[in-house]
């Protein structure tokens, strides 16, 4: 299988988007509130963040006031020195964007905060669970994000449990034009890729727990290592997590933001009409079916089915999309 580089098109949507992105960061910049942001948020651990001084001063281990909404890594701050060495946030800045992950009973758990793009990772083992990245894809386009797909450990394909459908899987969403790059932290392969398409932008990676998030950060930077990795793979086999806490990085010419890894990424808390419109190529045929409320399940004359009986959609998307729903 030959290797792709993000097409021009590609990185011109990127491009785009982040121009987007930084003319609102511009805008947010003159408001009042934001006049007096003064540090970073670079990890919180249970009560306590993590903040950086904007002025390039050392990390500062901080409190936070009880009026504050739960604050993630990326949002920016205003804080205080305190007389013990631990300070305190008083104040949150305007977020540009949030990536959010839907918990249990409905509620939106913010994880990240002012990036310009998701990136997803994969790797062919541990082989990627059913409709994941369209969980992801449907989370990232609600939220009006950019997505970028990583197949990490490209060096293991031979390992795959099911090369076949891995590389069927990728196929469909660079027809979607979502950009897909595939890399290696471990033999470097596409890291020049990918970090051309991360400069001057900020990103978060999410994935499964063992993909390698963590290892692509330490192979993305140019010093020691800087974020811990998992050891033996048998440890995520166990479902446990190596990363523990989002880290925000500052690595050569981009923002990278590390996340621990996740068994389960639910969509409960959005609506139907949301999960339609997260699918880009179902969003492109709508109000096209003979009926207002066609459930595109055998009614006559919809455009989703003569879709997929055309070869324009591809039947796993749109069976992943009922999955979803059935979800919800
Ligand atoms: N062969 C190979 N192994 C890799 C590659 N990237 C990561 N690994 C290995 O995969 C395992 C998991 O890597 P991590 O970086 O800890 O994975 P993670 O996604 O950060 O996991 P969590 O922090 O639990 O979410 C480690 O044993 C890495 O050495 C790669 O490109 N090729
Ligand atoms: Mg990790
Ligand atoms: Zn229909």
């Amino acid at each position: 299988m030959t290797k792709r580089r993000l097409s021009k098109q590609q990185l011109g949507r990127i491009a785009k988007n982040q121009g987007r992105e930084l003319g609102n960061a511009v805008q947010d910049a003159a408001t009042l509130s934001d006049a007096r942001v003064n540090g970073v948020v670079i990890s919180h651990y249970g009560k306590q963040l993590d903040i950086e001084p904007l002025d390039g001063a050392e990390i500062v281990r901080c409190h936070q006031r009880a009026n504050l909404p739960a604050l993630v890594t990326g949002d920016r701050v205003v804080w205080e020195a305190g007389d013990d060495g631990v300070g305190v946030v008083l104040a949150l800045g305007d977020r540009r964007s949030v990536f959010a992950r839907p918990v249990f009973g409905g509620v939106v758990k913010p994880m990240a905060a002012n990036i310009d793009v998701v990136l997803v990772v994969l790797a062919p083992t541990p082989m990627p669970m059913a409709n994941l990245i369209d969980r992801y894809l449907v989370a990232i386009e609600t939220l009006g994000l950019q997505p970028l797909l990583i197949l990490n450990k490209s060096d293991l394909k031979s390992q795959c449990e099911d090369l076949g459908r891995l590389e069927a899987m990728l196929e469909i969403y660079r027809s979607l034009d979502y950009a897909v790059l595939e890399v290696s932290a471990t033999t470097g392969d596409g890291l020049t890729a990918l970090a051309e398409a991360l400069q001057g932008i900020t990103t978060v990676l999410v994935g499964q727990s063992g993909v390698g998030k963590s290892s692509l950060v330490n192979a993305l930077g140019v010093d020691e290592a800087l974020a811990p990795v998992g050891g033996l793979s048998t440890v995520h086999d166990k479902g446990m997590h190596t990363t523990t806490t989002s880290r925000l990085f500052h690595l050569a010419g981009f923002d990278l933001i590390d996340s621990p890894g996740i068994r389960e990424f639910g969509l409960g808390h959005i609506s139907a009409q949301q999960v339609f419109d997260g699918f880009v190529e179902l969003r492109a045929l709508a109000g096209q079916c003979k009926f207002r409320d066609c459930a595109h399940q055998g009614e006559p004359d919809c455009a989703l089915q003569a879709a997929v009986e055309a070869g324009t959609i591809h039947e796993d998307r749109l069976s992943s999309y009922f999955q979803i729903l059935d979800s919800l």
